[in-house]
């Protein structure tokens, strides 16, 4: 394989569509203008209107397609973009003709390969344009397009500037003999260099926030028997998926549906009510609920309002439930021996509602977001979200800082501490991306769509 080969896929999925788009990227877009569709002097970025020739001069297709030079393109190489009817056919004729054209089929990500290699993007960029394409709620769609503007990059490229200015002011200090060393003069360029530590610390804060963008916020509704578990689980999902009814006991397997709160996708669990004794398939059930309470992000704890308050939530649940990840909502203020439970984890945020009446409803719904805004904040300058290859590089990153750091201050060593950060420096370097790492890049890329 050549880096110069050009490389040619359906840009679109493949299926009966109203147009379907099949990409090209390399030097032969002038020639395949010139010879397929019969334009020698396209011009750029401006789409026209072509009868699409096979080899043997063949009309396959009226298309319409649009040529980049290479300083415009995705790929930073010549590219062209061929939309024809939405006929998987038409399209598989194509990229047929296009490869005895002598055209490669691209590997998947290929595309996004080629921009960052060219330099059009860095890796975060590169990685968010995948992202965005898996994107499954607003706040997932606004976190990848953040980083496709590049704004991790930017954050790297100045934490790596600001190291090496480090360096630089270190470096003078170099021909001092160690015992002549003030103490002093350390003093600056070690906080310094903590205050850095600090900020990558910081970055990698936020890679559970990827995680949970990814997979959805995991909740579940717990709480006694009979108290609107499944009710409130139906009302959020808004459909009759559970059963409900006034016995008690009647949800055992759990349910799961994945729902979109607010930006958030959450997979929304209904499981069965805590309570001592019970039948054996209740206490099953009640087992389960506590399996799935160690996994969950956050809780909604029903109660029912009329009935006295629980004395403990049971040790496996306050061991997973805190005042930030857990609602108590009051269930059935309708009732008229409803009354409030402020003895009952007080420290929690209580809200009273009615399911039946919908009463309260909308404030809960708010507590939830809310809730829920807590555990993926939105993107912002302070909070740049990261996913787990990152975290990792800046956890690399963080252990070499901190050793140059002690280096300087326990053993007054800058040499060893000049290369330990030079160390901590690469390491953020892998992050934005170094071109010569064949592996990661193979693994990266391999997790796109084919097109991409
Ligand atoms: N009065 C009143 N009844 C309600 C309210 N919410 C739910 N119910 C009723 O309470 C009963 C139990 O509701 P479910 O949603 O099945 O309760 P659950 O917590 O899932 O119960 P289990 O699965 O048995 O643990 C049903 O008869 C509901 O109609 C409410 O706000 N007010
Ligand atoms: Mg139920």
């Amino acid at each position: 394989m050549s880096a110069n080969d050009s490389i040619v896929a359906a840009a679109t999925p493949i299926g009966e569509s109203a147009i379907a788009v099949v990409r090209v990227s390399g030097t032969l877009c002038p020639k395949l203008c010139k010879d397929a569709l019969r334009v020698p002097y396209p011009t750029p970025r401006r789409s026209s209107l072509a009868g699409y020739r096979d080899i043997n001069e063949c009309l396959i297709d009226d298309v319409i397609f649009v040529f980049y030079e290479e300083q415009n393109s995705y790929t930073g190489e010549p590219s062209l973009e061929i939309s024809s009817h939405g006929n998987p056919l038409i399209t598989k004729k194509i990229i047929e003709d296009l490869v005895a054209r002598g055209c490669r089929l691209a590997d998947p990500g290929e595309y996004t390969k080629r921009a960052f290699l060219s330099g059009r993007m860095d890796l975060t960029q590169a990685e968010s344009v995948a992202t965005l394409i898996k994107a499954s709620s607003d706040r997932a769609l606004e976190v990848a397009r953040i980083q496709l503007r590049g704004d991790l990059g930017k954050k790297i490229r100045d934490l790596q500037s600001r190291l090496l200015d480090l360096q630089a002011n270190l470096e003078a200090y170099i021909d001092f003999p160690e015992e002549d060393l003030p103490a002093e003069e350390m003093k600056g360029p070690s906080s310094a260099l903590a205050n850095l530590i600090a900020e990558v610390d910081h970055l990698s804060q936020s890679a559970g926030c990827a995680q949970l963008l990814e997979a959805g916020i995991r909740c579940l509704i717990v709480g006694s028997p009979n108290a609107g578990k499944s009710s409130l689980y139906n009302l959020l999902c808004g459909e009759e998926r559970a059963i409900v009814s006034e016995e008690s006991g009647t949800t055992r397997d759990y349910l799961s549906s994945r729902i979109e709160i607010g930006p958030f996708m959450v997979e929304m669990m209904d499981t069965a009510g805590l309570c001592e004794g019970g039948s054996t398939v209740e206490r099953l059930g009640i087992e389960r609920t506590l399996q799935l309470s160690e996994e969950a992000d956050c809780f909604l704890f029903v109660l029912d309002s009329a009935l006295p308050s629980p004395d403990s939530v049971g040790k496996v649940l306050a061991e997973n439930i805190n005042a930030e990840n857990c609602l108590i909502l009051e269930n059935k203020i309708d009732l008229d021996d409803s009354k409030g439970f402020h003895s009952f984890l007080p420290d929690f945020q209580h809200l009273r509602l009615s399911i039946e009446t919908g009463e309260g409803l909308d404030h809960c719904r708010t507590a939830i977001e809310l809730m829920m805004q807590k555990l993926i904040p939105p993107p912002s300058e302070d909070c740049i979200i990261v996913n787990a290859r990152h975290a990792a590089n800046l956890a690399i990153s963080g252990d070499f800082l901190r050793e140059a750091h002690r280096l300087l201050l326990e053993d007054m060593s800058i040499e060893l501490s000049l290369l330990e950060i030079t160390s901590g420096i690469d390491a953020l370097g892998e992050i934005v991306g170094k071109t010569d790492n064949e592996d990661m890049l193979d693994r990266l890329f391999n997790s796109f769509c084919i097109g991409k």
